[in-house]
């Protein structure tokens, strides 16, 4: 019996590494966060999917790790102090896999906090934002006949949109001249708005040239390629 069978979860996802990272997800623009900044940290991991077709986030098993009944989550075996460490938001996991790797999340404290900033933008708003945009523009609530809900979220991505811009006019990435978590959380969405929810055209993302150009870069990067199919 490893430390990780105290965990429910993982009677369901049974460890086949239990010295790993465990991380439950789908390749969605929240869940893919996490496998991205695994596969660019190195860390090793094992990932289990957590299928919506069957409701999986609803079991009991997924539910005592993170009663918010979302993906990402991850069981860490030697989280602080060497003790197994479950977590989920993929915010929180962002920064732990940062802090426990010494990568992508600047040591000095003024360019650390830069990047938690970028971070939190995109969790308080690209995220909800383009989600709800989703929701009107691609699945149920397309068929609603009153547009105003659907023409607010679309104002709301193309102004957060601007505010990504002017950053990258100014910097290469989102947190400073580095790759950094915020990136990591930035870019799939992005990805998402204009890729699986095709609404480019929908928010003008022709005026967005740097903004593309890093998506562009983003997506060039090894890691990022892989981790956008895992869970497969
Ligand atoms: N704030 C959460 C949001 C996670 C989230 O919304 N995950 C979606 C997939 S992108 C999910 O698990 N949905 C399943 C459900 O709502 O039942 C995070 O960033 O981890």
């Amino acid at each position: 019996m490893n430390e990780l069978s105290a965990f429910d979860i993982t009677a369901k996802w049974p460890a086949q590494h239990p010295d790993r990272i465990q991380l439950y997800s789908l390749p969605t623009p929240n869940g893919v966060k996490a496998s991205i900044m695994l596969e660019e940290t190195g860390l090793p991991y094992e990932a289990h999917k957590v299928s919506f077709e069957t409701g999986d986030q609803m079991s009991p098993a997924f539910l005592s790790l993170n009663p918010n009944n979302k993906i990402p989550a991850i069981l860490d075996p030697n989280g602080p102090g060497g003790k197994p460490l479950p977590l989920f938001e993929s915010g929180a996991i962002l920064i732990y896999l940062a802090e426990k790797s010494g990568k992508f999340l600047p040591q000095d404290p003024a360019g650390r906090y830069q990047a938690i900033q970028w971070l939190m933008f995109q969790m308080g708003g690209i995220g909800p934002m383009f989600g709800q945009l989703g929701f009107f523009h691609k699945f149920a609530g397309r068929e609603y006949e009153d547009k105003r809900p659907r023409d607010r979220y679309v104002a709301e991505s193309k102004r957060l949109l601007g505010v990504l811009e002017s950053q990258l006019s100014r910097h290469q990435w989102l947190a400073g001249e580095e790759y950094s978590i915020a990136d990591i959380a930035t870019f799939p969405w992005v990805n998402n708005l204009v890729g699986f929810y095709d609404a480019g055209e929908l928010v003008g993302f022709k005026d967005f040239p740097r903004v593309q150009a890093a998506l562009e870069v983003f997506r060039a990067r090894p890691a990022v390629a892989a981790g956008l199919k895992i869970p497969g």
